[in-house]
């Protein structure tokens, strides 16, 4: 079983978007195990965008995540890094696929609407950067046989 850490970014949550984009992975069929509202801190967002240290947008790209509350959540599912990546769409919003999340509300890459984790190790790693263990529902979902053969 996967998880992704998916995060509505402060442009999703001050555009108002919140509920529709966590919709989209309800209704995918995902299963919600963690969710808080919350403002990354500096430090937060140097340890989770860390990768892209190097990168000329980086300076640029920990201002926009911190910049605003975002949402926080953690997803399981099989497959669900891969299932969570199609549906927020390419990482270019202008370039994404109608339908996807990024596709259907954005235009620009500096305003890319959500994150989610691009690996099944950093999904478990990123997840636990945002929540402790006792902040993840062990739960039991009713439809589970509907979604899950
Ligand atoms: P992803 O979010 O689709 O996984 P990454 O390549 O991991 O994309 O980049 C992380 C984030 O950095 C992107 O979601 C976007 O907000 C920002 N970003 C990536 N490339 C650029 C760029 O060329 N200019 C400005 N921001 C960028
Ligand atoms: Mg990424």
């Amino acid at each position: 079983m996967e998880r992704t850490l998916i995060l509505v970014k402060p442009d999703g949550v001050q555009r108002g978007l919140m509920g529709e984009i966590i919709a989209r992975f309800e209704r995918r069929g995902l299963k919600l195990i963690g969710m808080k509202f919350m403002q990354m801190s500096q430090e937060l967002a140097e340890e989770h965008y860390g990768v892209h240290k190097e990168r000329p947008f980086y300076g640029a790209l920990v201002s926009y995540i911190t910049s605003g509350p975002i949402v926080a959540m953690v997803w399981e599912g099989n497959d669900a890094v891969a299932a969570a990546r199609g549906t927020i769409g390419a990482t270019k919003p202008s370039a994404a696929a109608p339908g996807s999340i990024r596709g259907d509300f954005g235009m620009e890459i500096g305003r890319n609407l959500v994150h989610g984790s691009d690996s099944p190790e950093n999904g478990i790693k990123e997840a636990s950067i945002f929540f402790n263990d006792d902040e993840l529902v062990d739960w039991n979902r009713a439809t589970e046989a509907w979604i899950v053969e």
